[in-house]
């Protein structure tokens, strides 16, 4: 991994691309029946869909005061003119978050009612400092670093995106693991009233959703909790108030609106896991030789793309963090997917 100074960034206002056009297929039908010649008109009647760009949340003093000391370069991808940045459009309007819905568009338009402020996470189980910390109780003893990491879904769409937070593994040595703790266990938020996802009977998730991971996995310096993203707060759509990251896993690992980080003895069921075992492990590294029962997972579509570019690319094994692979050594990863 190479190491490389830059400087903060901040959103920038980016222009409609013609995927972002075709992606939002509501507006699109409705541009192209409402104005009948809307394919001939290019650039014009249809330049302006109607999103709603994120509002930035006002920043909290410690977010703040943390930003001031944070360290901008810890980790970048080896070479960024390949992996280019996603433009913040991208990463906050095509977004994975059930809670809210299955549409890529409804967290987008639904997550800004999540109330994120009071914010408590649960630190328990297999631990000798127990407790109910405040979100910046469980900040700021650490130093914020910015990580520019590749996300790789398991549906076979990737983004590049700059977080904004603090290692895993600071987070669980203060929390002080016993002996008996192998595994850590997350889970989301459950708040049916301002989860629209969560209100159905007919849910494929059984809430809250669930994740976890090895307890050397999640003491891996890559391993990442993002209480930001694009030099500013976590928008809402992106698992505000705090997310997971693990780079080297398919994104369903990286679990959103965390409230509770249990230390446990026993391999946790995650979610996927338990909506549909043969085709979601636990592990969930990423591997294009371990193709998804239904697709292959061989190749990659970097966002943004569009039909004139479908930014097709290869698929690395462990999404390229190769530095993890000691983790798994002796391990058939075929078995443990
Ligand atoms: N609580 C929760 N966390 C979640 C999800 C979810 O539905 N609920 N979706 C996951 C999936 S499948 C992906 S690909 C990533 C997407 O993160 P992003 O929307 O910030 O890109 O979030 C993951 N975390
Ligand atoms: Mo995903």
């Amino acid at each position: 991994m190479l190491i490389r100074s830059r400087r903060p960034q901040d959103p920038t206002e980016n222009d409609v691309t013609p995927e972002a056009m075709y992606r939002n297929r509501r507006w699109f039908m409705g541009a192209m029946g409402g104005l009948g010649l809307a394919a001939a008109l290019p650039g014009t009647a249809w330049a302006k869909p109607p999103w709603k760009d994120v509002t930035p949340a006002e920043a909290p003093a410690w977010f703040a005061a943390m930003k001031e000391n944070a360290a901008w370069d810890a980790v970048v991808p080896e070479d960024q003119s390949v992996d280019k940045t996603t433009p913040f459009k991208d990463a906050t309007s095509y977004n994975n978050f059930f809670e809210f819905g299955t549409d890529k568009s409804d967290p987008a338009n639904r997550a800004g009612q999540l109330t994120t402020e009071p914010w408590t996470v649960m630190i328990d189980g297999e631990v000798n400092n127990p407790g109910k910390l405040s979100l910046e109780a469980l900040m700021t003893p650490s130093r914020l670093e910015e990580r520019i990491y590749r996300l790789r879904c398991v549906e076979a769409w990737s983004m590049v995106i700059p977080w904004l937070g603090i290692p895993l593994a600071d987070v669980i040595r203060r929390a002080d693991p016993t002996g008996e703790a192998r595994y850590v266990r997350f889970e989301t938020l459950v708040r049916p009233e301002e989860m629209p996802g969560q209100q159905s009977r007919f849910n494929l998730i059984d809430w809250p959703y669930v994740e976890g991971l090895r307890l050397d996995e999640a003491m891996h310096p890559l391993a990442f909790l993002a209480v930001g993203n694009y030099g500013r707060v976590l928008p809402n759509q992106n698992g505000a108030p705090l997310r997971l990251v693990v780079p080297w896993k398919y994104g369903f690992k990286s679990i959103k609106s965390i409230v509770r980080i249990s230390l446990v003895r026993d391999q946790p069921l995650n979610s996927w896991q338990k909506i549909a075992s043969s085709e979601y492990g636990f592990y969930a590294n990423v591997n294009p030789n371990v193709d998804h029962p239904r697709w292959s997972q061989a190749t990659e579509r970097r966002l943004p793309n569009s039909l004139f570019n479908p930014n097709r690319m290869d698929t690395r094994m462990f999404n390229g963090y190769e530095e993890v692979a000691s983790l798994y050594s002796g391990m058939d990863l075929r078995k443990h997917f």
